[in-house]
């Protein structure tokens, strides 16, 4: 009888439209092909419920509409509307879909996608602590990026940075949704100008690859929980992890912004098992698994395999 187990829903955002690469979106169907669901189910006794808040957009068709709008007019941030369009469904399917007390699995997809989940989140859980886990902050503003990419940009949005600049589709995003000092990122290595002044300017908590190294992955952890919970123990917690925060020769070989000297396999892993500790971890997302980069089937196994385990840990697998 499995009626007591919790219920673990999986939110599919297979987009990609945040960056300029294909094969981001396959990142859902990889991980379920390698048998996350039953892993999920039968590993760990969850329920598990799918949900695909995308199906009805012809996403290709819109992108491709998109880039050939923008040819010609050559805005800062590319494919806005599209970006926003999306999030707004995911946002609407983590509000409305899912209730208290069950768990949010979103499945990336590139990190634009960070916008409608945690924004369905902290419609449940308006104070959540988000531990966002990257080798990038993803804090750039309408202003500031210099790519256009917007899975560099997600925290801006949540945070409501900027909003007088952004373009009309992104009203959606409510206002006074993320404080920033209710997030904390890990593993930070590969950060712009314009993001090192935002993180300093707003005083926002960034334990870089050198503060692993200093202090070790475990007091990291234990800062940044205690950061974004402000002295509440029972703060709910989010993870967004970015699978780029992960040392390509550890593992992760597949995804589109690779930076070198990134986690070992098991502080990336320890981190989801630490936090999963607190029994506060209401959410995840898992983001940039891109299989459409990988040279061979083994580095894509790598990659795929790791998204899998960064979602077990986090769900409460553990080694003994
Ligand atoms: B990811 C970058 F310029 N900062 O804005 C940008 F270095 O979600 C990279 O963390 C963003 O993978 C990476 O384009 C976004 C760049
Ligand atoms: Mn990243
Ligand atoms: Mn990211
Ligand atoms: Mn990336």
């Amino acid at each position: 009888d499995n009626s007591e187990n919790r219920t673990c829903k999986i939110v599919l955002a297979p987009f990609n439209g945040g960056q300029p690469h294909g094969g981001v979106d396959l990142g859902p169907e990889y991980m379920l092909k390698h048998g996350l669901k039953q892993q999920i189910e039968e590993a760990l006794q969850w329920k598990t419920e799918i949900v695909d808040p995308l199906k009805d957009l012809d996403l290709e068709k819109l992108k491709a509409e998109a880039d050939l709008k923008e040819k010609e007019l050559k805005p800062k941030i590319k494919r806005a509307d599209l970006v926003s369009l999306a999030n707004e469904k995911i946002y609407h399917a983590c509000k409305d879909e899912i209730k208290k007390g069950e768990f949010q699995l979103t499945l990336g997809g590139d990190h634009s996608i960070a916008i409608g989940s945690i924004a369905g989140l902290l419609s449940r859980y308006p104070d959540a602590g988000i531990v966002w886990i990257d080798a990038h902050a993803d804090i750039n503003t309408v202003n500031t990026t210099e790519s256009g990419n917007l899975h560099g940009c997600p925290v801006s949005f949540l945070a409501n940075m900027d909003r007088h600049d952004w373009p009309e589709s992104f009203k959606w995003i409510p206002e006074k949704l993320l404080r920033t000092n209710k997030i904390a990122y890990i593993g930070l290595r590969d950060v712009d100008e314009g993001e090192k002044k935002i993180l300093r300017d707003n005083n926002i908590k960034a334990f870089s690859m050198y503060h692993v190294d200093r202090y070790g992955i475990n007091s990291v952890v234990e800062q940044a929980l205690e950061h974004v919970s402000q002295g509440d123990k029972d703060c709910p917690i989010m993870i967004s992890y970015d699978v780029d925060a992960i040392d390509p020769e550890a593992s992760v070989k597949c995804t589109g912004t690779k930076v070198d000297y990134g986690l070992n396999n098991r502080e990336a892993l320890f981190l989801c098992e630490r936090i999963c500790e607190t029994g506060n971890v209401v959410a995840l997302d898992v983001v940039e698994v891109n299989p459409s980069l990988g040279a061979d089937e083994n580095e894509i196994l790598k990659t795929v395999a790791m998204g899998c385990s960064i979602v077990r840990c986090t769900l409460g697998e553990t080694l003994l």
